[in-house]
């Protein structure tokens, strides 16, 4: 049985009373948050000058920052827990740039958030808790070898283009595949390599200085099932002992057992930020609009203006130019189902917003 059921098993009852108890925790934790405000602005006020500074984690009451700017300490950039003043209407996520205000060594009160240059958001029932990564370049869609699901992976490049980020695909495992698995492997990246999206292929112990020349200089999330070993290359990329990564993989596939709980940003030593984050089940596109996708998809996009119907939404209508370029073989037809069936998820839930 598994833990959770998906949810379009569950009936619209359901679904609008598991809403209003999320929204009533999330109230709860919302005024929790403001007697915890209330509580570090009584402790002592604000000392010395609005500091800028980047959230590098966000817990339920608190969130870190670290003073951005300024050489960091010999002992490394020392990270502040922060409250988040009353008045800041934007819940602050890892990532964000912020204005903040030191109330002592190792205590602060976020005074704002500063305006997003990207968002990345996850899914959720509730706007509140979606998004993920605020302020990122590069999402790395991960997944292992093992089992590569190109479904999800799709699902995660409409996510990237939708917030215009750029997408690397990292395929890690690549130490448990043969050689007749890493040709099957190849035929499947094919079609994205095609597209033009950087794949990088990581193993266990190998050589990694491929995926550092990807992430030199940028903000890049991790993102991908539980299990695939996102935090096993942060802790190698990073050289931070301090990542938590599953204990002995007995399945290689990717089975997780959901390791890292909560985003959290980390420094590269050559330059540059790589954000870990939880691996998730399923990766929902709220926000995107059913009609919107199909532009997201690189190699479906250049079709989309020559179908016979303006609104046709390239499945079985005549004249459909993205039908004709599967067929003929210009447009890989799994991609095409992909497609169809992301537009097919979107519908539901639009139309069934709980
Ligand atoms: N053989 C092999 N095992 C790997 C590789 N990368 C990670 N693993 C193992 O896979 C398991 C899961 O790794 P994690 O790094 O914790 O996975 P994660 O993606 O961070 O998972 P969550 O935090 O749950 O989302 C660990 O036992 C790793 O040792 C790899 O390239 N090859
Ligand atoms: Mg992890
Ligand atoms: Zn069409």
């Amino acid at each position: 049985m598994p833990r959770h059921k998906p949810s379009h098993q569950l009936t619209d009852q359901q679904r609008r009373r598991i809403s209003s108890i999320r929204e009533r925790r999330l109230d709860r934790l919302e005024e929790r948050r403001r007697e915890e405000s209330a509580r570090v602005l009584q402790a002592g006020d604000p000392v010395g000058e609005v500091l800028d500074g980047r959230v590098t984690a966000h817990f339920g009451l608190n969130v870190e920052v670290e003073e951005s700017g300024g050489a960091p300490s010999p002992e490394g950039r020392i990270p502040c827990r922060c409250a988040v003043r009353e008045t800041v209407e934007m819940e602050p996520v890892c990532g964000d740039w912020v204005v903040w205000r030191r109330l002592g060594e190792d205590q602060g009160v976020i005074e704002g958030v500063k305006p997003r240059r990207t968002v990345l958001r996850r899914p959720g029932a509730c706007e509140r808790l979606r998004t993920l990564a605020a302020n990122v370049d590069r999402l790395l869609v991960t997944a292992s070898g093992v089992r590569f699901n190109p479904g999800l992976v799709d699902q995660y490049l409409v996510a990237a283009e939708a917030a215009g980020v750029e997408a690397v695909l990292v395929i890690s495992k690549m130490d448990l595949l043969d050689e007749r698995e890493r040709t099957s492997l190849e035929g499947a990246l094919a079609p994205y390599r095609a597209m033009g999206y950087g794949v990088v292929h990581t193993s266990l112990t190998g050589d990694l200085s491929e995926l550092m020349g990807e992430l030199a200089g940028w903000t890049s999330v991790f993102s991908g099932q539980s299990g695939v070993g996102k935090s096993t290359l942060v802790a190698r990329l990073t050289g931070d002992e301090s990542v938590r990564i599953a204990p002995e993989d007995a399945t290689g596939g990717g089975q997780g057992r959901h390791t890292t709980t909560v985003a959290r940003l980390y420094h590269l030593p050559g330059g540059g930020e790589l954000i870990d984050s939880p691996g998730i089940r399923s990766f929902g596109l709220h926000g995107v609009d059913a009609s919107e996708v199909a532009g997201y998809f690189r190699d479906i996009a250049p079709f989309i203006g020559h179908c016979k119907f303006g609104d046709c939404e390239h499945g079985e209508e005549p004249g459909c130019a993205v039908r004709a370029a599967v067929k003929a073989g210009r447009v890989d037809e799994r991609r095409w189902e992909s497609l169809r069936r992301i537009v097919r998820e979107l519908e539901n839930e639009q139309s069934n917003p709980f």
